[in-house]
């Protein structure tokens, strides 16, 4: 196979775009089509402070460097989530976005200084240290995480990287999602009809309130082998496994009915997101969006569809109680920069 535009031996046939690239074209093309829909979904501009919610993993990593490569004032955020289901998850991650970072520095200072020159920084949120319990503790004595602690974790992440946004002042909240991930949400809302949540599926939300960061997702149109082979050219090292927690999610069987698809038909999982993005943006669903009304928290001030505290606070309150004065939540602490 043959890069389309040069020639030469490619390393990526996407048969969806009937487009075969080599090495160097592809790692042109990702930040071309990653500036593309940042501009299209009006995502951000060049003088916005981005926070990256990185994981260890291919895709925000991958995302943080074209970020950077494009020249935007793109920062990191790890949160520690306590896992380590027998494959030491949330060190080994951890490592890898320390590594990311520390190559980031070392080849920036080799580069000519028409690159970019920002000096990125990753914040690293322990949870355990802030909190004073692992996900997989808060979650084992709460009705919310009874049997796996995905739901709890969800919570946590959401309300650390909103904390962490609005502590330091970012203009945006930038998640890896890929269309794999983004497709498989979409199916498992569609096949329950969830107008809720499908109306807040985009590729950018607006901030809930004033002082809180927009969501985006810039990797929402590249599959998921595309940012793989990105990583993977690019040289950047990252975990391979996944949470242990993910292993039967229903996500996961979703993504395998997806590929399937996807292989009897290329291009499937592309039209099936496009054309929902395209029928949410022309109204449908759009009645929904008008009737979630939300408050602050009277803890944290985060907004939340409940009046008093928000599910985070509520997550910790008990123990917090029990174990005050000495256990009182410093969310002061919050932002840890490595
Ligand atoms: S990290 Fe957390 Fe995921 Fe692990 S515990 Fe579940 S939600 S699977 S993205
Ligand atoms: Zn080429
Ligand atoms: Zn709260």
């Amino acid at each position: 196979m043959k890069c389309r535009k040069c020639g030469s031996e490619a390393v990526i046939n996407m048969r969806q775009h009937k487009l075969a690239l080599c090495e160097q074209h592809f790692l042109e093309w990702v930040p071309e089509q990653t500036q593309r829909f940042i501009e299209k979904y009006k995502m951000f501009t060049p003088d916005e402070r981005i926070l990256v919610a990185v994981s260890g993993g291919k895709d925000s990593l991958s995302l943080w460097d074209v970020l950077l490569r494009l020249g935007y004032k793109a920062d990191g955020m790890y949160i520690g989530l306590g896992i380590d289901g027998g494959v030491d998850y949330s060190d080994q991650s951890h490592e890898m976005c320390t590594k990311f970072l520390e190559n980031i520095k070392t080849t920036a200072e080799d580069q000519s200084p028409t690159s970019n020159t920002y000096s990125p920084t990753l914040h690293v949120v322990d949870i355990a240290k802030v909190y004073g319990e692992t996900i997989p503790e808060v979650a084992g004595r709460t009705l919310r995480g009874r049997g796996k602690p995905c739901s709890v974790c969800g919570l946590v992440k959401r309300h650390v990287m909103n904390r962490v946004a609005r502590d330091g002042g970012y203009d945006v909240l930038a998640t890896g999602h890929n269309l794999d991930d983004e497709v498989a949400v979409l199916f498992g809302n569609a096949l329950t009809w969830n107008a809720g949540y499908l109306v807040r599926q985009s590729p950018v939300l607006p901030a809930d309130k004033p002082g809180l960061a927009r969501k985006v997702k810039p990797f929402c149109r590249f599959y998921e082998r595309e940012t793989a082979a990105y990583a993977l050219v690019r040289g950047i090292e990252y975990i391979y496994d996944e949470c242990p927690f993910a292993e039967g999610s229903t996500s996961i069987a979703h993504k395998e009915i997806l590929n399937q698809m996807e292989k009897d038909s290329p291009g499937t999982k592309l039209q099936f997101y496009l054309n929902f993005l395209r029928a949410r943006e022309q109204g449908l669903f759009a009645e929904q969006a008008t009737r979630v009304e939300l408050n602050a928290c009277d803890k944290c001030g985060q907004p939340t569809s409940a009046p008093g505290l928000c599910a985070f606070c509520r997550l910790w309150e008990k123990r917090h109680r029990e174990a005050a004065p000495t256990l009182e939540i410093k969310e002061t602490n919050v932002i840890a920069t490595d």
